[in-house]
């Protein structure tokens, strides 16, 4: 969003302010205040005239203004009401040189899950894709599963929701999946050079929308329909401050949130099976499993929590 018409927002936000008020406060036009007061109008902000001047009545449920207004942290955003997916949308944008932007939709009609599994976009969920480049090799790349997988279950818990971690990607309620993450990342052996991280929330969605070859669930059926800006925010910042702290800081925050660890699991990955109880995490995202041949770490695979009895 427009630096002044941020500054206005949060001026008339506080008090009535007339136009003269703020052209003299931000050091431009009446006419040019007044053009940025119908542009936010545009925007879906509810801008009354009165008297006294300008107040702020209303602010849009959901899109780009909506979402950078009042967000604390450092990210732009580009909003669409559809859009193939967020995640190749992001990586178009990297191709172009861009950065600390986020792709954020309504619906996507080609949302990618890992392994270009489907992922179900419909139209109420928090759908988005971050980009940056953070100057990190590329085996580090995990950790930023792991940060947004933290940002999500934390986003879900302060809207009231019981959300815990599945490894690697998983956010769930229950055994009811309810976020799903996919990094993706282009680099050279040391350093990367863009990294995507998409995020998808079920938010304001009937889980009947959803695909049912593995139990999900939303938001909106756990605990009725959620201010689904306020949640994207929340995803939004726990990302950005996550992101600015040490590994240990990161698998401390996961390791509070998982239901993974102390589980007995079943973990595909593309070699092999493994089969045993989840006994920590290690970074940039690697699972420790005892096993009956004593300790594995696993990078990257398919999880399953097995029932005790298995
Ligand atoms: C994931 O894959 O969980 C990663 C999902 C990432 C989606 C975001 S949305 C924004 C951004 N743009 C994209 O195009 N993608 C990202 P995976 O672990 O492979 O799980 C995929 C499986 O989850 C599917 O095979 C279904 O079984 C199930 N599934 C599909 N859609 C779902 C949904 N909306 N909610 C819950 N489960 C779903």
């Amino acid at each position: 969003m427009h630096p002044t018409r941020k500054q206005i927002l949060t001026t008339i936000a506080e008090r009535p302010t007339s136009g003269p008020d703020l052209a003299a406060e931000l050091e431009i036009s009446r006419a040019a205040v007044w053009n940025h007061v119908e542009g936010l109008r545009e925007d879906g902000f509810e801008i009354e005239s009165q008297s006294d001047g300008y107040t702020l009545a209303g602010i849009p449920d959901y899109g780009g203004p909506a979402l950078e207004y009042g967000l604390d942290a450092p990210l732009e955003i580009e909003y669409h009401d559809e859009i193939d997916s967020t995640n190749e949308r992001a990586r178009t944008l990297a191709d172009d040189g861009h950065s600390d932007v986020v792709v954020v939709a309504d619906r996507q009609t080609g949302g990618r899950g890992r392994l270009d599994r489907e992922w179900a976009s419909p139209s109420g969920g928090i759908w988005l894709s971050l980009l940056s480049r953070p100057d990190i090799p590329p085996a580090s790349a995990p950790l930023y599963t792991l940060v947004a997988a933290v940002a999500a279950a934390r986003a879900a818990r302060d809207a009231g929701v019981d959300a815990t971690i599945k490894w690697p990607n998983d956010v769930r309620v229950g055994d009811r999946k309810l976020a799903g993450i996919l990094t993706e990342m282009e680099g050279e052996a040391d350093r990367i050079s863009w990294l995507v991280v998409g995020i998808g929330l079920n938010a304001n969605v009937d889980p009947e929308d959803l695909p049912g070859d593995q139990p999900a669930t939303s938001l909106q059926s756990e605990v009725g329909a959620v201010d689904r800006r306020a949640v994207a925010q929340t995803l939004l910042e726990e990302f950005w401050t996550l992101s600015t702290v040490d590994a240990e800081e990161i698998m401390a925050a996961w390791r509070e949130l998982a239901s993974t660890l102390g589980q007995r699991v079943r973990v595909e990955t593309p070699r092999e099976t493994v089969v045993g109880e989840a006994v920590d995490i290690k970074a940039p995202g690697t699972l420790v499993v005892e096993t009956e041949d004593g300790l594995r770490e696993i990078t990257a695979g398919d999880c399953d929590h097995l029932r005790p009895a298995e």
